[in-house]
């Protein structure tokens, strides 16, 4: 295999080298693009993608012939679907950086900088956010249970904790949190995530609505299968977009069809924009089945106003489309003029019921103030479909048998967090608090730190975890990008990269106005940290300026 692969991606990259200029991204003229267009590569436009692809054969290769090897997959073989999808987060940039990391480990002094700061993730707790407390309590009873009954426990963990773990084993057949559960999720669980959102909107919820899921991004994934036939199947999204969907809709074989929020006024959102791209794409023969919407929002980190949101329900009935609401941040609003308000309670309350729109909510215990990335949990609450519909949704759950159970367990902590009177409340609300102000202070510090540079603009992250500044880059430095073969914001985030050790992921890894270029950097380093990227940033970029000044 390694000599073969080796050879199949040396023969791609030399064949993608020699085909003409690239668009600056490849899902911009999304509508319409199809598994037999030319684009049949992740980022045809990247050639270090593709020499990426090679690298961890490349050892041997050389010295073997390619032809006489049994391994029957070639990147010419593969699903197309696979190789046309990305997903930048942890892409090409990052590899690099592992890369780094790896020399400085071996040779501290091989670089202008001892450790390597991702910015590129939003990951809170590989970067030192402390988990809450009362979630692990009731997290390591429950995987426990035989300390439940111990005298030691009560001295150790809260009552509250105690309390709360005992309940839900016994929501848990037979105790047994090493057991497969119903494939939508523990229905005790269910039934507590369905009362809590049941009080945050103050709209009834159904326990028989959510499917626990092992964070967002399955459910996600479940949905497009669910929506997309073929090519000729569309799903409006943001531009930019966190790369998940551009990634699922790639892989599920469908057209992303594009809306693009406005920069000019803090990434808001046009409707009449919405429905140009709509026609659009109708035009095209697209038949658009679905539309996304992340509030607040990735990469651009602003939270809806409500009535946008009103203009979203109503364009999403008016069309019969089915509206895929991804609400993973709704516990990170940093401006106190913004509120979180789910896109079930403002249809709810435009007194829309079940018949009139289909809509799926995405939650995870991935963000919020608990970070909880690794423990894979979350849910999708599903409302407004027909009970055959519902059957080929559990179906396709069913088929995972189900999701982890101490994700399970998270998903109905997060969402039912202790209350006041509870022994926990004090110190929970304490480490919530102190986790979502420093993460304001966090993005308000590089939001001006940015805004201070010549040739970058920066909208305010008023929520979400991540600035998605616009780089005004000079001339000369789109054309020395163009030289290396990179966008001129991969070519960007790559110096920064090898001067200050901070790793960024370039705008178009999202998705951009063609000829715009921005990078996206998470608000998540521990607050001690950020003086000194501000600090290296700055130096870094006054650097490049000076370089490339026209
Ligand atoms: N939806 C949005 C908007 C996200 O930002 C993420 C993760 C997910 C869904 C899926 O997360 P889970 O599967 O963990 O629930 N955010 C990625 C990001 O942009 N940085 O880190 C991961």
């Amino acid at each position: 295999m390694r000599r073969f692969l080796t050879h199949k991606a040396r023969s791609l990259l030399l064949r993608t080298a020699a085909s003409s200029t690239p668009p600056p991204y490849p899902l911009l003229p999304a509508i319409g693009f199809s598994s037999s267009s030319s684009s049949l590569l992740p980022s045809q436009y990247d050639i270090s993608y593709l020499a990426s692809l090679r690298s961890p054969f490349s050892s041997s290769a050389d010295s073997m012939a390619a032809s006489d090897s049994p391994i029957p997959l070639t990147l010419d073989t593969i699903n197309p679907k696979v190789l046309k999808c990305e997903y930048a987060v942890r892409g090409e940039i990052v590899t690099l950086a592992q890369k780094l990391q790896q020399e400085i480990q071996e040779n501290p002094s091989s670089h202008p900088f001892d450790e390597i700061i991702y910015c590129n993730i939003g990951n809170p707790q590989s970067l030192g956010q402390q988990p809450i407390t009362f979630f692990r309590e009731v997290l390591a009873l429950c995987d426990h249970p035989a300390i439940l009954d111990s005298s030691e426990t009560q001295g150790l963990f809260s009552t509250d904790a105690i309390e709360r773990a005992w309940n839900i084993l016994d929501q848990i057949p037979g105790r047994a949190t090493g057991a497969y559960s119903h494939s939508q999720g523990i229905k005790g669980l269910r039934d507590t995530i369905a009362a809590s959102i049941e009080e945050r909107d103050g709209f009834p919820a159904d326990p028989n609505d959510i499917f626990l899921t092992d964070g967002a991004s399955p459910a996600v994934h479940m949905m497009m299968q669910l929506l997309i036939r073929s090519e000729k199947d569309g799903i409006l999204c943001p531009i930019p977009q966190y790369p998940l969907y551009s990634a699922s809709i790639a892989l599920h074989g469908g057209t992303l069809v594009p809306y693009y929020l406005d920069e000019a006024t803090g990434w808001g959102l046009n409707i009449s924009d919405v429905k140009k791209q709509l026609e659009a794409a109708k035009s095209k023969g697209i038949t658009v089945r679905a539309l996304v919407v992340i509030n607040p929002g990735n990469p651009t980190g602003q939270v809806l106003a409500e009535d946008n949101q009103r203009a979203l329900v109503e364009f999403c009935k008016k069309e019969g489309l089915v509206l895929l609401a991804d609400e993973v941040y709704q516990e990170n609003i940093y401006v106190p003029d913004k509120k979180f308000h789910s896109f079930k309670k403002i249809s709810r309350s435009m007194g829309y019921g079940e018949k009139d729109i289909s809509l799926v909510s995405f939650q995870s215990v991935s963000k919020g103030y608990y970070g909880e990335c690794g423990k894979r949990g979350g849910y999708m609450e599903v409302t407004g479909f027909s009970p055959e519909i519902r059957e080929q949704i559990y179906k396709v759950a069913s088929v995972n048998l189900c999701s982890n159970i101490s994700g399970q367990i998270l998903a109905s902590l997060v969402m039912s967090p202790p209350k006041i009177g509870d022994e926990s409340y004090e110190s929970y609300s304490a480490e919530k608090n102190d986790i979502l102000s420093s993460l304001a202070r966090r993005a308000k510090t590089l939001e001006d730190a940015l805004n201070s540079l010549e040739g970058i603009s920066c909208n305010k992250a008023e929520g979400a975890m991540y600035l998605f500044p616009r780089l005004h880059l000079p001339q000369k430095a789109i054309e020395a990008a163009e030289a290396a073969k990179a966008a001129p914001d991969a070519f960007y985030c790559r110096r920064l990269l090898n001067a200050t050790g901070i790793v960024v992921v370039p705008g178009s890894g999202f998705g951009q106005v063609p000829g715009t270029w921005h990078l996206r950097c998470t608000i998540l380093p521990q607050e001690d940290k950020i003086p000194a990227i501000v600090s290296h940033l700055t130096e870094f970029h006054e650097g490049f300026m000076d370089e490339f000044r026209d």
